[in-house]
């Protein structure tokens, strides 16, 4: 039975169940080998759809009974098929109880009701509800739920679900019970369950209009002292969505639970949210500061869903980027209000590019609301998430903050208690401001990122400069470039004088809206030949293409009023530079680092307007990554060995050139740092980025006594008082280094951190992402290490992920041992936990933008994997459209 679950679903053949249900009963039995479920629920006819049958899901489920309106069915009365169960002939409203037999010990797909720990959790999204019972499970049927948990008293004391508890106590053979109920209407996906032996942290929050709100995180014992970072980010989100959206909570109770086996980040169930406990846990000792900012994050994000998600779901699976580009697009705002918001709008747009761009780039490449899945598990995108959000923030830009917030007002207003689609969200942010925004939509159907190429006129006469805006579009699978329709692109600019005068003296500040494939934009009354900042912001996700001298690049990186195109102006110094001695290199010409550009990064180095975080991000240069998308479009397409050298050059250059400022720097925010306490603010946040940048670049230096230099910073870290953040920036040179320090570092950490699973996830991380030779002998060699663990999802990020996508000189290696080990562990993981695996295949997906060679060896890895009997649907998918 091969890739049986290989289906095609379009959204073109949606249709409105049946039935609907109302309430529904639910009673979990957890015994130590398996667990029975018994469904109880009330359905109702619905008088609008065209299909007569009752139609429920199922996966991977034993059917104990079946009873309809009291009778037991027999077999003859149903259709049981792989994986649904089909009544017909029923009554407009009957109720059905259904008993099923589960194996959640056994269960390592994480999907359902699995184990973590030896404690019982679930994960429902999307389509895990039917590994539980047999179940409408699809966002658009919503019931009311109440849950009755019974198990062994000492084994899983603590017994959880959505809602609120509204009765619990004792029964026979040292077992007790807890029912819950939700009061909410919710569909299946966001039920959950939890049972086992935790420990919590409590809290209480005072919502706006007085209610009380009991606050609980749960974990296992030895984790409860890393609990307040992740509970004080709780507190803080639903202050600032009260603040901003006037978004209050609405139960009485709020409940994050932790595990450490988690095929993603969190879950938004309703009123209990299941984390990895990755995004829960922090101390100064144990996580970094990034560790710290993507915690706050995601507590945020998965607290949004409240509302974003809960309150008002989607239609379908279609409609994913509703709820997910919507709550990021909250999230990142959410961040960007407590924290600073030039370098989260850096981060995420850098991320976006690398990642999502790729995406975009690639044979997966599908429009944020895609027409067609198989497995909805692989849409769970950079696409449907991150480009989501900035489709989101375009409303924002366009209405502004008010007219935007009037348009949620009226979502909500329209919308709460219903599963809808992303037309719905369209009309309202049309509606409540009375603007035609119709052409948003073209965002939604068509994929690929646009580009937009712009000229300048300057008439000197006239005092008038020309923009000359055109827009283009790439061939993706649901459309050819030349069908496509134009988007609606906001592009924020500004025009500044270059003139001796007053240089950086802004002319001019606006946002010009692109609505036709060529248009140009006449500015009047500048008296001078101005110099163009494009794209401020980041303003739409595009690609703009603008002929920058070199010059001119160098002098927004100094002037821009917009902190993002200093930054912008930063990377394209440096990719234009890597990508002309990648031409020059391929070209078999001698390559070398123009005088002027080091002195571009030592003027930001000495910059006393820019604060630390913006010059870390400004010195931070463009990864292989990107330059490998970049290079792919070349002649050449992209080599990986090129790249690394010609990055490593760049690196070295300016740490030689700029040793002695970049060593003060270091120096003198080492003192600064020392004085402090740790703590996560955005300032002190800062003084690290920049301390460990010039650590990074003082680590390319050819000097024997770096080594220990950086030693001395990791040995000092892992001191009282020290902190993740100093001994990861530390490691991570030594990883690369071939000195003796480095056996030293790995073996310190490891003594230290052992007993900590979480921390260790790093010390993976560490080596896998090492450029040194022989990296892949050592990445096998860690396979069999006591703490790696296959069925973990985090170590298999940690070590075969990261050794995948963060590790392009190796992964890549011309021989390709690296594909070859990374399909191997595809297929092991393939057997037991699809969803992983297949996220993993995607590191295999970009196959032809490499030169011949790889390529060809990406592609029989691919091949290799499409050929394994018994593939799930979820690696099919990927590997089928990557060929
Ligand atoms: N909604 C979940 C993701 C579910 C993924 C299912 N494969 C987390 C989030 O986006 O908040
Ligand atoms: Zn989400």
């Amino acid at each position: 039975m091969k890739n049986a679950q290989a289906q095609t679903i379009y959204l073109k053949d949606y249709q409105q169940p049946a039935f609907w249900i109302d309430t529904v009963d639910l009673a979990f039995d957890l015994f130590d080998d398996h667990a029975i479920v018994t469904s109880k629920v009330q359905y109702l006819r619905n008088a609008e759809a065209t299909a007569t049958e009752l139609e429920l899901f199922g996966a991977e489920l034993e059917l104990q009974s079946i009873t309809l309106n009291g009778y037991e069915l027999t077999d003859k009365d149903y259709a049981l098929e792989d994986e649904s169960l089909i009544l017909s002939n029923l009554a407009d409203e009957f109720s059905l109880e259904i008993v099923t037999k589960i194996y959640p010990q056994d269960n390592k797909s994480l999907e359902g009701l699995y184990q973590s720990s030896g404690n019982f959790c679930t994960q429902c999204e999307a389509q895990g509800f039917r590994k539980i019972t047999y179940f409408l499970d699809r966002p658009d049927v919503m019931g009311k739920f109440v849950t009755t948990i019974r198990a062994d008293k000492t084994k899983y004391p603590v017994m959880l679900s959505n809602g609120n508890l509204i009765d619990s106590g004792d029964l026979d053979e040292g077992k007790h019970f807890a029912v819950w109920e939700d009061p909410f209407k919710k569909p299946a996906y966001l039920f959950a369950l939890v049972a086992g032996d935790l420990e919590h942290v409590t809290d209480s929050y005072t919502t706006t209009s007085g209610k009380d709100v009991k606050l609980e995180i749960y974990t296992e014992a030895h984790n409860i002292d890393k609990c307040d970072h992740a509970m004080q980010s709780l507190k803080r989100a639903m202050k600032w969505d009260e603040d901003r959206f006037g978004l209050e909570y609405d139960l009485d109770i709020y409940m994050v639970v932790a595990v450490d086996d988690f095929n993603m980040g969190a879950m938004e169930n309703k009123g209990l949210n299941v984390f990895n406990s990755k995004l829960v846990f922090a101390s100064p000792e144990t996580a970094t500061d990034n560790d710290y900012t993507n915690i706050e994050a995601v507590i945020g994000h998965e607290y949004f869903h409240n509302w974003t998600g809960n309150r008002v779901t989607c239609r379908d699976w279609f409609q994913l980027s509703l709820k997910e580009g919507l709550t990021v697009f909250r999230d990142q705002e959410f961040t960007a209000d407590l924290h600073s918001r030039a370098v989260k709008r850096i981060e995420d747009v850098r991320s976006l590019r690398t990642l999502q761009f790729a995406e975009d780039a690639s044979p997966m490449a599908h429009p944020i609301r895609p027409s067609s899945f198989m497995e909805i598990n692989n849409f769970y995108t950079l696409t449907v998430y991150e480009k989501g959000a900035e489709i989101v923030r375009l409303y924002n830009t366009l209405l502004g903050q008010d007219g935007f917030r009037k348009g949620m007002d009226l979502y909500f207003e329209r919308h709460d208690g219903q599963a809808v689609t992303t037309e719905d969200f369209l009309a309202a942010m049309a509606d409540a401001n009375d603007m035609d925004l119709s052409q948003m939509q073209n965002w939604y159907d068509q994929a690929g990122t646009p580009t937009v190429d712009v000229t300048m006129d300057y008439d000197e006469e006239e005092n008038s400069c020309t923009l000359n805006l055109t827009q283009s579009y790439t061939t993706t699978p649901e459309a050819n470039a030349e069908d496509k329709k134009p988007y609606l692109i906001p592009i924020k600019i500004g025009l500044i004088d270059v003139s001796s005068i007053k240089p950086g003296k802004e002319l001019l500040s606006e946002t010009i809206q692109l609505t036709k494939q060529t248009q140009s934009v006449r500015f009047k009354g500048i008296t001078a030949k101005p110099l163009p900042s494009l794209l401020r912001d980041f303003s739409a996700p595009v690609k703009l293409n603008y002929d920058y001298t070199t010059e001119e690049t160098i002098f927004l990186m100094q002037h821009d009023s917009d902190q993002f195109n200093r930054w912008e102006a930063s990377q394209r110094l440096a990719k234009t530079l890597m990508m002309q001695m990648l031409e020059d290199k391929a070209m078999g010409k001698p390559i070398g680092v123009e005088p002027e550009v080091i002195s571009a990064y030592q003027q930001v180095l000495m910059d006393d307007d820019l604060d630390n975080a913006l010059k870390a991000e400004a010195l931070t240069l463009p990864s292989e990554n990107d330059l490998a998308e970049a290079m792919a479009s070349t002649e050449h397409k992209a080599d990986p060995e090129a790249i690394h050298e010609v990055r490593e050059l760049i690196l070295k250059t300016i740490a030689s050139s700029l040793r002695i400022p970049l060593e003060n720097t270091y120096g003198h925010l080492i003192n600064q740092l020392s004085a402090e306490e740790y703590s996560p603010d955005a300032v002190s946040i800062g003084k690290r980025r920049l301390k460990n940048t010039c650590l990074a670049y003082i680590s390319q230096l050819n000097d024997p006594a770096v080594g220990a230099l950086i030693y001395q910073q990791f040995s000092q870290s892992l001191k009282e008082g020290g902190n993740m953040t100093d001994t990861l920036a530390a490691l991570s040179c030594l990883s690369d280094m071939q000195c003796p320090e480095r056996d030293q570092a790995f073996a310190d950490f490891e003594a230290k951190w052992e007993h900590d699973t979480l921390v260790m996830d790093k010390w993976f991380v560490m080596q896998a992402t090492s450029s040194l030779p022989d990296t892949l002998d050592n990445v096998k060699v860690l396979m069999d290490h006591k703490l790696f663990d296959m069925k973990n999802p985090n170590k298999v990020r940690s070590l075969v992920g990261a050794f995948a996508n963060g590790n392009p000189v190796n992964f890549h290696s011309a021989d390709g041992s690296g594909y070859e080990f990374h399909a191997d562990r595809v297929i092991e993981l393939d057997a037991f936990n699809p969803q992983v695996a297949s996220r993993m295949a995607r590191a295999l997906m970009n196959w032809r933008q490499y030169e011949p060679g790889r390529s060809e060896l990406m592609r029989a890895q691919l091949e290799r994997i499409k050929a394994i009997d018994g593939l799930s649907g979820d690696v099919f998918e990927i590997v089928s459209k990557a060929l």
